[in-house]
């Protein structure tokens, strides 16, 4: 049903609307390529299609110059991304990733900011046997990037009450149910047979149709008082309202999101807003319908004004929810209260429902690998051979050992403090509290680094951190290697974003507990000139903030960011 009065912009379609339309529903030519041994890499086309399988193309950067002098070819290799609903894996999941890690891909794993696994440097040679591997572990990679709904997250503690394991279903039933139903990922990677009729397209894609969504569309789920999903980033953001111990329903967000261009005053991040209330059973028909009005309304025509966010803004809160209520034929509840303390992980061992236990691990940077003095890929793997729960990918990029009986519990603190695995204790709650996405070498977008140096830049601000007594605060601190926002760095109580190699610009001022977006305090500075602003700023929230008041509010009451309160106000 679409709206006669609504309308999307008008423009010819992006290139990537045509390659959709000609792709018969996301095959392409992609099995085909995928066997041409004459390039390690695929066409333009096809690699757009590839995202809607769980993987892009890329090549190792720190070779480019290098292989380009040569006169070789880039050095081609794959990324795969796995869909995980609620960042949960099993013991022999983990087990498989581990593996696959390090016979096909570069021997690391990375936790993402969306709670999954990605793989980096695969070879296309082996792309095929990876998936199938993937696959036989009762897992898949199917819409974990491209223009669909993606990997949908919540609240990652599930076993710390009964309403965090009902959480989780929800998520999963929520990632499952709006999965696209094509068959081609089928085909291409598992060997299934064509189906020789031509379907019509409401038996192939009844919610998406042909051409999938304009843009890429996530969904969260939070449940307060824990905001580590930053639901107020995601197109959909869920807030789960529990009353007398029960869940009675969620709270309902739209058009958060994190990206922007530099210079590019047409794109902004954006914060999601409360338009009210459903109960669980309406979930997923509330999903469905807010996705088929951004299937409609949203922007094919340029690819950087396409997000659901911006769509919202152009049609109005107000029309988008009152086209909602139209599609859903009933009328969304009054939002209820709700109150978030913070966006972060709480780390260390923690008991939950049923006498189980688990423990938030911290993963810099979600990179799992064995560093020369710290084996942290080999202590997991041979925890999760004992494991009998399961594992949690956070938001946060860091992962929970859950659902650890107290009999077992013994066995993998034994392991834990073998392989010296840590919950971050040793180090600043700044560290504990950092993000940055997976930049250089691998990201073809990146500007500038981001996982490989944000760790080396907080050595620093720690020895700031320690003068001032700040040890144990709490101060969120995200970087990211391009203005693209994949560590959420708008969320950021201190924000960086890339703008070229050993250069970014720094954002202060974002609430501690995800509600409110950071805003430009200096311009593309580098090493020398961030350690002088924080060795002011820092110093001065030591001694001048009031009890309890985090970072970013601080920033703002003492006039060092000039911010209305409202959180729409973030621009370059
Ligand atoms: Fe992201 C593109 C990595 C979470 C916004 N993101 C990319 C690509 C695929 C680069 C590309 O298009 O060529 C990056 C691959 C790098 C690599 O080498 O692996 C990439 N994004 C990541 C991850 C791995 C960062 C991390 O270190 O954890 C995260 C994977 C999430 C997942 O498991 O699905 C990741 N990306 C995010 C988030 C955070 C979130 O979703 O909570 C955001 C901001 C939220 C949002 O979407 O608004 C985000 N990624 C983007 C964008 C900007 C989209 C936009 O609105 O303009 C791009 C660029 C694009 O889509 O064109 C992008
Ligand atoms: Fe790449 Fe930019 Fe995302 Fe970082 S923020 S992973 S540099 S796209």
């Amino acid at each position: 049903m679409v709206n006669q009065i609504l309308k999307a912009p008008d423009g010819p379609p992006s290139d990537v609307e045509r390659i959709k339309r000609e792709s018969n529903y996301l095959r392409g030519t992609l099995a085909e390529v995928m066997q041409d041994r004459i390039s390690a890499g695929i066409p333009d086309d096809d690699n757009r299609l590839m995202k809607h399988h769980g993987s892009y193309l890329q090549d190792d950067r720190d070779l480019r110059n290098e292989r380009q002098k040569q006169k070789l070819e880039p050095a081609y290799q794959f990324m795969l991304r796995v869909r995980l609903p609620g960042g949960v894996a099993a013991p022999s999941q983990w087990l498989v990733m581990d593996e696959l890690a390090d016979k096909y891909g570069n021997g690391t794993l990375k936790l993402t900011t969306r709670e999954t696994f990605q793989m980096h440097g695969i070879l296309k040679w082996n792309m095929k046997s990876t998936i199938q591997a993937i696959h036989e572990s009762l897992l898949d990679t199917i819409a974990a990037c491209g223009d669909v709904n993606r990997n949908v997250m919540c609240t990652s503690n599930p076993y710390q009450s009964e309403i965090h394991a009902e959480v989780y279903e929800w998520a999963k039933k929520l990632s499952d149910d709006l999965l696209p139903r094509t068959r081609a990922y089928h085909e291409i990677w598992l060997d299934e047979e064509k189906v020789a009729s031509t379907p019509e397209v409401e038996e192939v894609e009844p919610m998406y149709g042909p051409l999938y969504l304009p843009r890429k569309f996530k969904i969260g789920i939070a449940v307060p008082p824990e905001n580590d999903i930053d639901v107020f980033s995601q197109d959909l953001g869920f807030i789960a309202i529990v009353e007398d111990g029960k869940l009675v329903g969620f709270n309902v967000a739209i058009g958060g999101g994190m990206g922007m261009s530099h210079g590019d005053k047409a794109t902004y991040p954006q914060l999601g807003k409360v338009i009210g209330f459903v109960q669980p059973h309406q979930l997923y028909e509330v999903a469905y319908n807010t996705i088929t009005i951004q299937r409609d309304y949203g922007n094919r025509s340029e690819r950087k004004n396409a997000r659901f966010k911006y769509t919202v803004d152009r049609l109005g809160l107000q029309t988008v929810k009152e086209e909602l209520e139209a599609r859903l034929g009933w009328k969304l509840d009054e939002a209820r209260e709700y109150h978030f303390d913070r966006n972060g992980d709480r780390y260390g061992w923690v008991k939950g429902i049923q006498g189980k236990w688990q423990f938030t691990l911290f993963v810099e940077g979600g990179r799992v690998a064995d560093f020369d003095d710290y084996k942290l890929k080999t202590g997991l793997r041979e925890i999760a051979k004992v494991h009998t729960g399961d594992f949690r990918l956070t938001s946060n990029q860091n992962v929970i050992i859950a659902n650890v009986s107290s009999q077992k519990k013994k066995k993998i603190n034994e392991l834990i403090e073998q392989y010296g695995l840590t919950d971050g204790k040793q180090y600043s709650a700044l560290r504990r509290s950092s993000m940055a996405c997976v930049a250089l070498p691998t990201c073809g977008l990146a500007m500038a680094e981001a996982e490989r140096y944000l760790p080396r830049l907080i050595d620093k601000i720690d020895e700031i951190v320690d003068a001032n007594g700040l040890r144990d605060e709490e101060i969120t601190i995200r970087m990211t290697g391009c203005p693209n926002g994949c560590a959420r760095h708008a969320l950021g109580e201190i924000g960086f974003i890339g703008k070229s190699p050993g250069k970014y610009n720094m954002y202060l001022g974002a609430a501690h507990d995800g509600s409110r977006l950071s805003k430009m305090h200096r311009e593309n500075i580098g090493e020398d000139e961030i350690l002088k602003e924080l060795g002011e700023i820092l110093p001065r929230y030591a001694k001048e903030r009031e009890e309890g008041e985090h970072f970013g509010d601080f920033v703002i009451r003492a006039g060092i960011i000039k911010a209305t309160t409202d959180g729409t106000n973030f621009h370059e």
